[in-house]
C-alpha cells in the first residue's frame, strides 16, 4: 500500500513536471538554444510552429504522478493518451525516463540530444506531433479522437497484472465511440482481467468551443459516471502546490480500490461487476502557460489549444513572452551543465520495464505467443462433385474457432468479438466450450452467458473493433465478425489501425503484432430479408485503399476455402485481414486439396467449370466472392449447354490482392501468371462481390485492362429474393451470359462459321426471356424460379 506523499516528494514531483513542461514547450518552439543558455533570438525558433500545448501540461502531470505510484507500488501500468495531440508531453516524459534515448540513441540525454528532441518534433524528416507509432510506450496515437477507452479495455482483457490508464479528453468524450466505450466495465472481469483507470481530463475546451462536460455541473458528471458503473473521484484546481498532494492522494485511493476489487474477486475466485474508480481531473487548458497574449486570456481558455504564441519569430513581445514562459520552469534547476536531467529527478522515474515507455505490453509483439491452431483440414466439408450440395460455410469456421478456444485455454490469448451475432453468423459452435462474456447478473433463461466468457458480444462495432485492436496491440489474437454493411460503422477505425501498422512495420523495435482479422458475413447479397440498409460492401474499398504492406482481402467462395484463409489469417502478423463470405447455405465447389491449392495461389482457373483446353478461350468468366462465383459458374454452365461451341474459361479469385501488379501489392501476380489466367487480350466478364471500380483499380496496368467488364454491387437493393438481388444489380447468370455473348461476338473481327459458330442474338434473347420470366415469377410466387433456386452444377 503506498504511503502518503511527503512535502519533499511533492517538490521533486513538481520539478519533474516542470522539466516535462519545459521539454514540451521546447519541442513546439525551438530549433536551437535548447537550454536557453543564450538570450532567445528569432533564429532559435522553428519557422513553422506545429504542436498542441493546451492538453500537454495535464498529460504530463498525470504521467509524473503515475511514475510516483509505480515506484511506490511496483504497479504494472501503461498510459493511453486520448488527446494524442499532446504528443510533445508524452515524448518529453519518455525522454526524461530514459526509454527514448535507449531506442533512439541519437536523441541522447544531454544538451545535444535535447536539441535533437526539439528539432525533430513536428518537422520534415522528424517525428509526428501526436503520440504516434514511433513513440515508445504508445499503443494509441489518439489522432482520431474517441477510441482511448476501447483500446484500454482491449489491452486490459486477459492481462490480470496490468493497469491501463486512459486519459479521456473532455472534447473526446463528446464522440460517439467514446460515449459508448464506458460500457467496457460490463465486460471487465476482475479475476482474470487487468484494470482500466479512466481519467476524464476536464480542461473545459476542445479546439475553440467549450466542452459539454466542461460546462456540466459536477453532479451531472458524477451521475454520468455513476450510471456507467464507475466511482468518480474529482480533483480540481490550478495551484500546483495544492493539486499535487490531492492528485497523489486520489491516485493512491484509486489504486487501493483497484487492488481491493481484484484481491477480493481473486480470493473468492468468482467475479461480479465491480464499481471501478475513475478520476475527473479539472485543470486549466494550457496550465502553467502564458496567462494572456495580445491582451486576450490564454491559459484556461480554448486559445491555449495549439500554439499560444504564434508570432515568436517576428514579434519581439511574443519572443520575450516565450522566453519568460520557458524560464518560469527554472531549467537551470532541472538540467545539469551537460543538459542532463539532474540525478535527484531522474531517480523519480520507474526502473527498467516498469517505465511506461518501456512496458512490454505497449510493444505487444514482445509478448505475443502464436496461437495453437487445429489442422483446418479437419473441418473440411466433403465435396464429391462441385456445386452439388449446400452448406453453411461459416458454420465450419465456427467449429474451427471452437477448437481454437479449446487449444488456447492455457495461454488465454484468443477472443471473438461480435455485435451480438455469433449465432446468427453461424459461429455458434464456439458455445460448446466458450460463453458470452457479461459481468452483469446472469438469468437462468440466458444462453451461454458468464463472466468468464471470451466471446465478446456488445452491440457496438466501435467497441468490438476497438477491443480487438487493444487486444492485438498488446500481443493477443482475435477475430471481429460483423454484418458486412455495419462494419462500415467502424471503418474509420480500420483505416486508423492500418495506418498504425503501416508505420509500425518500419520500426525494428516494434515487434510484429497479431493481425486484425475482420470477418464480414451476412453480406450485401444475402441480406435479402433485411433490405437495403443491410446491403453495403463498402469496407472492401476502405481496405483496398491501404498500403499493400498491411492490407489483405479474401473472398473465399466456399467452406473449404474459408477454412484455409482463416487459418492463414490467424497465423499472420501486422495485417488487416478482411474475409468476406456469407453465412447462408451455399453450394460448395472445392474439396479440401483443391481449396488449399486454390487459396495458396490466390486465383486460379477452375478447369472443371471451363470448356476450353487449348488456352484460347472466346471469353473468360471471372468471379471474386461467393454469390458472384455462383452466378459465374451458373453462367458458364448455361453457355456450355446453349453454346457448346463457345470456349469458356472460368477463373476464381479468392485473394483480391493478387490482381494488383506486384509493384502495388506483394501478393500481386506477375504478368506471366496474369496472362495465363486471363489471357492477354480476351474479354473478361468479371462478377465481383463489391463495387465494380475496385476491380478496375486492381487490374490497372495489366495488358489491355479495358477488356475487363465488371459487374458488381450497384446500390440496388431491397427486401426480396436472393436471385432478385443479383438481377437488380445486373450480375445474374443471365446478365453475365448476355455480356459474355456480346463481348465474344464483338471481339471477333470475322463472324465465326460452321462448327465454331453460335447464334449470339438468339441466345441473348433466351437470356432476356429468362429475366422476364423471373420478373413475373418472383412477383407472383415471392420466391425464385425453380430453375434458379434448385440449380446445381452438372457436367455438360
Ligand atoms: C474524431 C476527431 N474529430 C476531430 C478532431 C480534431 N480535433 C483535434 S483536437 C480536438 C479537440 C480535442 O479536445 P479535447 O478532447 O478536450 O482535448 P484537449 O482539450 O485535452 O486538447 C479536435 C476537435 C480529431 N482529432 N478527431
Ligand atoms: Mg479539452
Amino acid at each position: 500500500m503506498p504511503s502518503a506523499i511527503s512535502q519533499e516528494q511533492i517538490a521533486k514531483l513538481d520539478a519533474y513536471w516542470r522539466a516535462a513542461n519545459y521539454l514540451t514547450v521546447g519541442q513546439i518552439y525551438l530549433q536551437d538554444n535548447p537550454l536557453l543558455r543564450e538570450p532567445l533570438r528569432p533564429e532559435h525558433i522553428k519557422p513553422r510552429l506545429l504542436g498542441h500545448w493546451g492538453t500537454s501540461p495535464g498529460l504530463s502531470f498525470i504521467y509524473a504522478h503515475l511514475n510516483h505510484l509505480i515506484r511506490q507500488t511496483d504497479a504494472n501500468v501503461i498510459y493511453l493518451a486520448g488527446p494524442g495531440h499532446g504528443g510533445p508531453a508524452i515524448l518529453a516524459n519518455v525522454y526524461l525516463e530514459g526509454t527514448y534515448s535507449e531506442i533512439y540513441p541519437d536523441v541522447s540525454l544531454d544538451a545535444q540530444g535535447m536539441k535533437r528532441l526539439f528539432r525533430q518534433f513536428s518537422t520534415p524528416g522528424g517525428v509526428p506531433s501526436h503520440v504516434s507509432v514511433p513513440t515508445p510506450g504508445s499503443i494509441h496515437e489518439g489522432g482520431e479522437l474517441g477510441y482511448v477507452l476501447v483500446h484500454a479495455f482491449g489491452a486490459a482483457f486477459d492481462n490480470p497484472g496490468l493497469v491501463v490508464v486512459a486519459v479521456v479528453g473532455d472534447g473526446e468524450a463528446e464522440t460517439g465511440p467514446l460515449e459508448g466505450s464506458w460500457k467496457g466495465v460490463h465486460y471487465l472481469n476482475p479475476v482474470r482481467d487487468g484494470a482500466v483507470l479512466p481519467i476524464l481530463h476536464l480542461n473545459g475546451y476542445k479546439i475553440s468551443s467549450p466542452t459539454v462536460l466542461g460546462r456540466s455541473t459536477d453532479e451531472e458528471v458524477t451521475s454520468l459516471l455513476l450510471g456507467e458503473g464507475y466511482e468518480p473521484h474529482f480533483v480540481a484546481g490550478q495551484d500546483p502546490s495544492v493539486m499535487h498532494p490531492r492528485f497523489a492522494a486520489t491516485l493512491e485511493t484509486c489504486w487501493s480500490k483497484i487492488r481491493a476489487i481484484q484481491d477480493d474477486a481473486r480470493a473468492k475466485g468468482t467475479a461480479r461487476r465491480a464499481r471501478w474508480p475513475a478520476i475527473v481531473l479539472k485543470t486549466p487548458k494550457g496550465w502553467t502557460g502564458p496567462k494572456s497574449v495580445d491582451g486576450l486570456p490564454v491559459e484556461g481558455t480554448f486559445r491555449a489549444h495549439q500554439v499560444p504564441l504564434s508570432n515568436v519569430r517576428s514579434n519581439p513581445e511574443h519572443l520575450r513572452l516565450l522566453e519568460q514562459w520557458m524560464k518560469s520552469y527554472r531549467p537551470e534547476e532541472l538540467f545539469d551543465e551537460h543538459g542532463r536531467l539532474v540525478q535527484s529527478l531522474a531517480a523519480l522515474a520507474p526502473k527498467g520495464d516498469r517505465r511506461m515507455g518501456a512496458n512490454p505490453h505497449a510493444n505487444g509483439g514482445r509478448l505475443r505467443l502464436s496461437l495453437d491452431l487445429p489442422p483446418f483440414v479437419d473441418y473440411a466439408v466433403p465435396v464429391a462433385q462441385p456445386g452439388s450440395e449446400h452448406r453453411e460455410s461459416t458454420r465450419q469456421l465456427g467449429k474451427m474457432l471452437r477448437d481454437v478456444f479449446k487449444r488456447n485455454t492455457t495461454n488465454k490469448n484468443f477472443r471473438l468479438f461480435c455485435p451480438d451475432e455469433t449465432n446468427s453468423n453461424r459461429l455458434g459452435d464456439v458455445f460448446e466450450i466458450e460463453t458470452r462474456c457479461s459481468m452483469d447478473p446472469v438469468l437462468p433463461t440466458d444462453d451461454h452467458l458468464s463472466p468468464n466468457g471470451r466471446v465478446m458480444e456488445v452491440l457496438s462495432e466501435h467497441n468490438c473493433q476497438g477491443w480487438l485492436e487493444g487486444y492485438t496491440l498488446t500481443g493477443r489474437h482475435g477475430l471481429f465478425a460483423s454484418y458486412e454493411a455495419f462494419a462500415m460503422v467502424s471503418a474509420s477505425m480500420t483505416v486508423q489501425h492500418a495506418k498504425w501498422l503501416e508505420e509500425g512495420i518500419k520500426l525494428a523495435w516494434r515487434k510484429p503484432i497479431p493481425s486484425l482479422n475482420i470477418l464480414l458475413t451476412s453480406t450485401a447479397w444475402r441480406n435479402d430479408h433485411n433490405g437495403f440498409s443491410h446491403q453495403g460492401p463498402g469496407l472492401i474499398d476502405v481496405v483496398l485503399s491501404k498500403k499493400g504492406t498491411v492490407s489483405r482481402i479474401y473472398l473465399p467462395p466456399d467452406a473449404n476455402c474459408l477454412l484455409s484463409v482463416a487459418d492463414h489469417c490467424l497465423r499472420s502478423c501486422n495485417y488487416v485481414n478482411l474475409i468476406v463470405i456469407d453465412k447462408q447455405p451455399q453450394l460448395q465447389w472445392l474439396d479440401m486439396p483443391a481449396a488449399r491449392e486454390h487459396c495458396a495461389k490466390g486465383a486460379s482457373i477452375w478447369r472443371w467449370a471451363s470448356n476450353e483446353e487449348d488456352s484460347d478461350p472466346d471469353i473468360v468468366l471471372a468471379a471474386a466472392g461467393d454469390i458472384p462465383t455462383l452466378e459465374i459458374v451458373a453462367a458458364a454452365w448455361w453457355l456450355r449447354r446453349h453454346a457448346p461451341q463457345m470456349r469458356v474459361r472460368v477463373v476464381n479469385v479468392v485473394d483480391l490482392m493478387t490482381l494488383f501488379t506486384p509493384d502495388v501489392h506483394p501478393h500481386g501476380m506477375d504478368e506471366g501468371t496474369f496472362v495465363q489466367l486471363f489471357t492477354r487480350d480476351r474479354d473478361v466478364v468479371f462478377a465481383f462481390h463489391g463495387y465494380q471500380r475496385a476491380i478496375h483499380e486492381s487490374v490497372h496496368g495489366r495488358p489491355h485492362a479495358e477488356r475487363f467488364h465488371v459487374r458488381g454491387f450497384n446500390e440496388e437493393g431491397t427486401t426480396t429474393t436472393p436471385f432478385d438481388m443479383v438481377v437488380r444489380n445486373g450480375i445474374s447468370r443471365y446478365h453475365l451470359c448476355i455480356e459474355a455473348l456480346r463481348r465474344a461476338a464483338a471481339a471477333r473481327a470475322e463472324p465465326l462459321e460452321g462448327a465454331r459458330s453460335w447464334p449470339t442474338d438468339a441466345l441473348i434473347d433466351q437470356c432476356k426471356a429468362a429475366l422476364a420470366r423471373h420478373e413475373t415469377y418472383v412477383r407472383e410466387h415471392f420466391e425464385d424460379m425453380p430453375e434458379v433456386a434448385a440449380w446445381k452444377w452438372t457436367d455438360a
